[in-house]
C-alpha cells in the first residue's frame, strides 16, 4: 500500500511448515512489501513530475527542455530517413509596450491566444513550444527550409488577424517576427540549428519586425552527403 491506496500485489510462499520460521518470514515479507510499495509510488510520482516539467504552465505548450530533447530526436530521425527538419522561432513584437499599455494580465491573455493559434495551426507530428517569455519555437519534422518558410508566413498573417479581447476590449493588432532554419542545412547539432533560427529572428527584428527571415543557405554544402547528428 502507498498513500494513494494499493500499488500492487506481492505473493510469497513459505517453503517451511514450521510455524515459528513462517512468522519471521511473514514479517520480512511485510517489510519488503512496504519498501517496494514506497519505491513504486516514488517512481510514479517521478513520472508525473517529469510529465509536468515538459509543459509550460501559462500556455500548456512544451517547454524549452522538451524542445531541445525533441529537436535532437527529430534530427536523428531525419538523418536516418534522409529527411530535413524545419525550425521556426518567433517573438512577439514590442510586447513590452503592450504589457505597459494594457497590463501584464492582458499580456498573458495574448500569450495564451498565440499558443492556441500555434497549436491549432500544426500537424500532429509537429512540436510547438514556448521557448521562454514571449518567444516561441516550432519543430516541423520532414519539412524543408522552404516548407518552414511557407508555414512561417502563414502564421505571421494569422497572428495579424487575431483579435484578443481582455475585459471585453480588443487589444489591437499583434505582429510577430520570425526566423526560419533547417536541419541539416544549418548545422548538425541542436545548438547550431537553434542559434541559426535565432539569428534569422534577430535579422527580422533589425530589418523592421512583422516579417519572416529565412537563414541564408551556407555555401559549399554537399547535399548528396548523408546528414549526421552531432551531440
Ligand atoms: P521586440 O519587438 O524587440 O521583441 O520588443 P519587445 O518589447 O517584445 O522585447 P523585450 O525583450 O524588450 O520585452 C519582452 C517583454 O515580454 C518584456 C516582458 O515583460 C514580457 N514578457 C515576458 N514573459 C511574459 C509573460 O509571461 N507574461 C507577460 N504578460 N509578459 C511577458
Ligand atoms: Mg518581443
Ligand atoms: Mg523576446
Amino acid at each position: 500500500m502507498s498513500q494513494d491506496g494499493a500499488v500492487g500485489v506481492l505473493h510469497m510462499q513459505s517453503m517451511t511448515s514450521m510455524l515459528e520460521a513462517f512468522e519471521s518470514e511473514r514479517l520480512l515479507a511485510a517489510t519488503f512489501a512496504e519498501q517496494l510499495a514506497l519505491s513504486v509510488s516514488n517512481l510514479k510520482l517521478q513520472e508525473a513530475l517529469r510529465q509536468q516539467s515538459r509543459r509550460d504552465a501559462l500556455t500548456g505548450l512544451f517547454n524549452r527542455r522538451h524542445l531541445e530533447e525533441s529537436l535532437e530526436r527529430e534530427m536523428r530521425r531525419g538523418a536516418r530517413a534522409n529527411q530535413p527538419v524545419a525550425a521556426v522561432m518567433f517573438d512577439l513584437d514590442h510586447f513590452k509596450t503592450f504589457n505597459d499599455t494594457f497590463g501584464h494580465e492582458a499580456g498573458d491573455s495574448v500569450l495564451r491566444e498565440i499558443a492556441t493559434l500555434l497549436s491549432r495551426s500544426v500537424r500532429a507530428e509537429d512540436i510547438p513550444c514556448r521557448f521562454g517569455g514571449e518567444e516561441f519555437f516550432l519543430i516541423l519534422p520532414a519539412t524543408s527550409l522552404e516548407g518552414g518558410q511557407i508555414w512561417a508566413e502563414r502564421l505571421r498573417s494569422k497572428a495579424r488577424e487575431l483579435t484578443v479581447l481582455h475585459n471585453g476590449k480588443s487589444l489591437g493588432m499583434i505582429t510577430i517576427s520570425v526566423g526560419v532554419a533547417a536541419f541539416p542545412l544549418h548545422g548538425s547539432s541542436v545548438k547550431e540549428v537553434i542559434a541559426t533560427a535565432d539569428g534569422a529572428l534577430y535579422e527580422a527584428k533589425e530589418s523592421g519586425r512583422d516579417r519572416v527571415v529565412v537563414a541564408a543557405k551556407p555555401a559549399g554544402i554537399d547535399v548528396t552527403m548523408r546528414p549526421q547528428v552531432l551531440a
